[in-house]
């Protein structure tokens, strides 16, 4: 039998500012690489990045990587969350600090808007700590409903980020 399944290119983001960052988001990507029917075609640099949103935290450190995924948007988004609560993700306020937050940024050039998945997600084309690192794997994907990464990353504060040597 053959069984023929749609494969779509995703991005996800990678943010952790407790217990031990740089770690939690290493592990994250060997993770992302064991979801079924998943692999991490790319994976960013990591970057240290000063808090968004909720300032009174410790700095961030962010990645980006590109997968491929024989998974539908909702199944793909339920994976990163059984991710994020095994590096025991408590969900608390909004933006307060986290041992390991994924976002599902980009799924091919698909647009949705539900109540659980916005896709694009809604407010990366303003975030200096997703357009970077997300540019240096894929400086010409399009973000549908936006402007091109290079003006997007025209447009944003970048002096909060800062790529770190390859760790
Ligand atoms: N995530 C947030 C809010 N603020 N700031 C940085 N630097 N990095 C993040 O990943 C981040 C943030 C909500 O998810
Ligand atoms: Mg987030
Ligand atoms: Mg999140």
């Amino acid at each position: 039998m053959i069984v023929r399944t749609a494969v779509a290119e995703a991005f996800v983001a990678l943010g952790a500012n407790l217990e031990d960052p740089v770690k939690q988001v290493r592990q994250a990507l060997s993770e992302l690489d064991a979801i079924k029917r998943t692999r991490v075609l790319a994976a960013s640099s990591m970057y240290r990045t000063a808090p968004v949103g909720y300032a009174d935290q410790p700095d961030f450190i962010n990645a980006v990587a590109k997968l491929q995924t024989g998974l539908s948007p909702r199944e793909l988004l339920d994976a990163l969350h059984v991710i994020e609560s095994r590096h025991g993700r408590r969900r608390s306020m909004r933006n307060a600090p986290r041992t390991l937050d994924l976002d599902l940024l980009l799924y091919g050039t698909l647009v949705m808007r539900e109540e659980e998945l916005t896709l694009p997600h809604p407010r990366m084309h303003e975030r200096a700590f997703v357009l970077m690192p997300l540019a240096e794997i894929a400086p010409d994907v399009p973000v549908p409903g936006q402007a091109p990464l290079s003006r997007l990353l025209a447009q944003v504060d970048r002096s909060g980020v800062e790529k770190l040597d390859a760790a």
